[in-house]
């Protein structure tokens, strides 16, 4: 028995470990969280599918030991649509980065949301394209240093949760690395939604974000996490100045709305009882 208790062994494919990450980047956190997650809610390995995008994020499906798939760049709603529907009865857990998610990948994340389809997804923002050199995301803050914007970014950020909410995503949540627990609720609770959820983890990119805005170490990073991170009832009482370089967390929907598969079954028995 290994000192875990065969945790480990359960939920990763140990073969293809080491993990390409780089030491203190964020995205192993939240991988963590997301399998306590599932362990917690006890999903059915079998029946549960994990696809994952392009980029250094993309590679958590090769590493955990659920039936997974890892599709070209922007394009895992788009296929984890088409695996809902073929059987709805699989748990679709989609884990994109924010450039795949928002940049690339936008318009499936808003027609995902809008379908309100019940598929999980997993944002982990980073605020840069990790994988391709540190360039600047849909999500990369105004000021910031990237590759492709050596003088400081000009462009304002999506809100990823904002655009999910506005597009009709019925659960919405959003936490941070320095915070792994809250992270596993929100992951719970996203899990076992019926409908299109949504759970955006604030990431930490030292190598590239974080090396060329001087944010220090990986451990420094994540210490900051904590202080950007403003609760959702504290931020609407500020103003934007204040909120400029602070990211708003905590749950932003938990609403009931029919689910797409649901009514898609409906409508096939309709037509099929009509022909018989
Ligand atoms: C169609 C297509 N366009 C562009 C690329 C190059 N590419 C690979 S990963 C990536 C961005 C990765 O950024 P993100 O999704 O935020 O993930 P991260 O690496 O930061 O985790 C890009 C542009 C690609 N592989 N395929
Ligand atoms: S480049 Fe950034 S996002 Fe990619 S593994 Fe390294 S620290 Fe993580």
């Amino acid at each position: 028995m290994s000192v875990n208790n065969g945790f480990i062994e359960k939920y990763l494919r140990t073969d293809k470990l080491p993990h390409i990450w780089c030491p203190g980047c964020g995205n192993g956190i939240v991988i963590n969280s997301l399998i306590r997650a599932i362990d917690n809610v006890e999903l059915e390995q079998e029946k549960t599918v994990v696809i994952s995008g392009i980029g250094c994020s993309g590679r958590a499906s090769g590493y955990l030991k659920f039936c997974a798939f890892q599709p070209v760049h922007g394009r895992v709603l788009a296929y984890a649509t088409g695996i809902k529907l073929y059987n709805p009865e699989l748990n679709v857990i989609c884990i994109m980065g924010d450039g795949d998610c928002a940049s690339i990948g936008g318009n499936h994340l808003i027609h995902a949301a809008r379908r309100n389809i019940g598929v999980t997804a997993v944002v982990l923002n980073n605020n840069n394209y990790g994988m391709t050199g540190g360039q600047y995301s849909p999500t990369t803050p105004k000021k910031s240093m990237t590759r492709t914007s050596p003088f400081g970014h000009i462009e304002p950020p999506f809100d990823i949760c904002d655009l999910a909410l506005t597009s009709g995503a019925t659960y919405v949540a959003r936490s941070h690395t320095y915070k792994p627990r809250i992270l596993t609720k929100y992951f719970q609770k996203a899990l076992t939604h019926k409908g299109f959820a949504l759970v955006e983890a604030m990431c930490d990119c030292p190598t590239l974000y974080g090396r060329l805005n001087k944010k220090g170490s990986g451990k420094e990073m994540l210490i900051k996490q904590k202080d950007r991170a403003v609760q959702l009832e504290k931020a609407k009482k500020m103003t934007p100045e204040e909120l400029e370089d602070k990211f708003t967390v905590g749950e932003f929907a938990n609403k009931v709305k029919p689910e797409y598969t649901e009514q898609y079954e409906r409508i096939i028995e309709q037509v099929r009882t009509e022909d018989s």
